[in-house]
């Protein structure tokens, strides 16, 4: 499957780009649901307060990360100080207010890997999941936005490649496939590996931001502003990097002795970090590193059977991009 040859990209890709862009633009959310979020986090956060007057509620995923579409749900963090608390206590009381307050479909999942509250507010039609102390996914969502704030290119490429992977159907965990949260760093990875470089490595320079969670130490430079700019000496368009990440994936990436690594800026070797082995049900078929917990394999969901419906998708949409004379019409045709 290693090809030693790099395919060419076809000579007209540019002629793509403005197709892409305007995929791109018709996936940004209004500003006015920018507007309803805050007004049902006030909500919220009226009624948290009641109860416990020094939590926070946070938002992280999508709608705090710069890589949400239109009408996502709002993930939210409630954090409480007090390491004592009970989190299945804290939500099942959370959810008791929630339908008091006049909140529809509230559900306390208290057994699930993160346990959650979900609701619906019927005033802006919004619905959110909020779960407790996970501050490791509210400092993901600040490197992720971040990342983004440095070339528009990572916030574009990225709505591609979630828009692909929702189409597709390889964007549900629960079926093998990956997160929206895996195919950001995918982005954030390959962009850091494109020659002249189109992102840092925030992690490898010096920390002007720093959080410690449990016992893992959260560290980077996050003073973005002063990295405007950083990847202009690669003109490469939003086509050509389209074309670029699925033949990387499709043709070029080493599934065999590869992990992606955010943290590191490159790649990282499957031996050093000892996933060449399975254990339990983790198999690293497809590596990719949390730029925080770097212990952790977000390709860990991904089994025998979906890595090949993956790889199949990878190569598809490598395909279509180089043959196709209007390529986004198949690539993002409903699986
Ligand atoms: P959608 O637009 O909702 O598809 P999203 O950005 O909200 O995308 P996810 O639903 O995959 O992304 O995840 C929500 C957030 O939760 C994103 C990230 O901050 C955190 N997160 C998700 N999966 C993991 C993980 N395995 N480890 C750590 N943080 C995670
Ligand atoms: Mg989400």
């Amino acid at each position: 499957r290693m090809l030693k040859r790099q395919i060419a990209c076809r000579s007209d890709i540019n002629r793509m780009n403005g197709a892409f862009l305007a995929t791109f633009e018709s996936l940004i959310p209004p500003e006015e649901e920018r507007t309803k979020q805050k007004q049902l986090l006030a909500l919220l956060d009226g009624i948290v307060s009641k109860e416990w007057p020094d939590a926070r509620l946070y938002v992280y995923g999508s709608c705090a990360n710069s890589f949400g579409f239109s009408k996502s749900d709002i993930d939210i963090c409630l954090a409480i100080e007090d390491a004592n608390i009970d989190k299945s206590e804290v939500l099942l009381k959370l959810a008791d207010m929630l339908q008091s307050g006049n909140l529809q479909n509230v559900q306390a999942l208290t057994r699930a890997r993160v346990p959650i509250v979900k609701l619906m507010d019927p005033e802006t039609g919004i619905s959110c999941d909020i779960c407790v102390n996970n501050v490791l996914a509210v400092v993901n969502t600040k490197l992720l936005r971040d990342y983004a704030q440095i070339d528009v290119r990572l916030r574009q490429l990225a709505f591609i490649v979630k828009h692909w992977a929702k189409s597709r159907g390889v964007n549900q965990t629960y079926q093998g496939t990956l997160s929206s949260y895996a195919y950001v760093l995918m982005c954030i990875h390959f962009l850091q590996q494109r020659r002249p470089a189109i992102l840092p490595c925030l992690q490898g320079m010096e920390a002007t931001y720093s959080v410690t969670v449990g016992n893992i130490e959260c560290a980077y430079f996050d003073k973005v502003e002063k990295l405007y700019g950083f990847g202009s000496h690669n003109g490469e368009s939003l086509a050509r990097l389209v074309w670029a990440f699925f033949s990387y994936w499709a043709y070029y990436h080493d599934y065999a002795n590869d992990v992606i690594s955010v943290h590191s800026g490159s790649t990282v070797s499957k031996r050093a970090k000892d996933w060449t082995r399975r254990i339990g049900n983790d198999r690293h078929l497809i590596c990719i590193e949390d730029p925080f917990e770097v212990s952790h394999d977000l390709g860990r969901v991904v089994d025998k059977f979906s890595i090949r419906v993956l790889r199949e998708e990878f190569e598809r949409a490598a395909e279509i991009i180089q043959y196709d004379p209007n390529p986004c019409v198949k690539l993002f045709e409903p699986y």
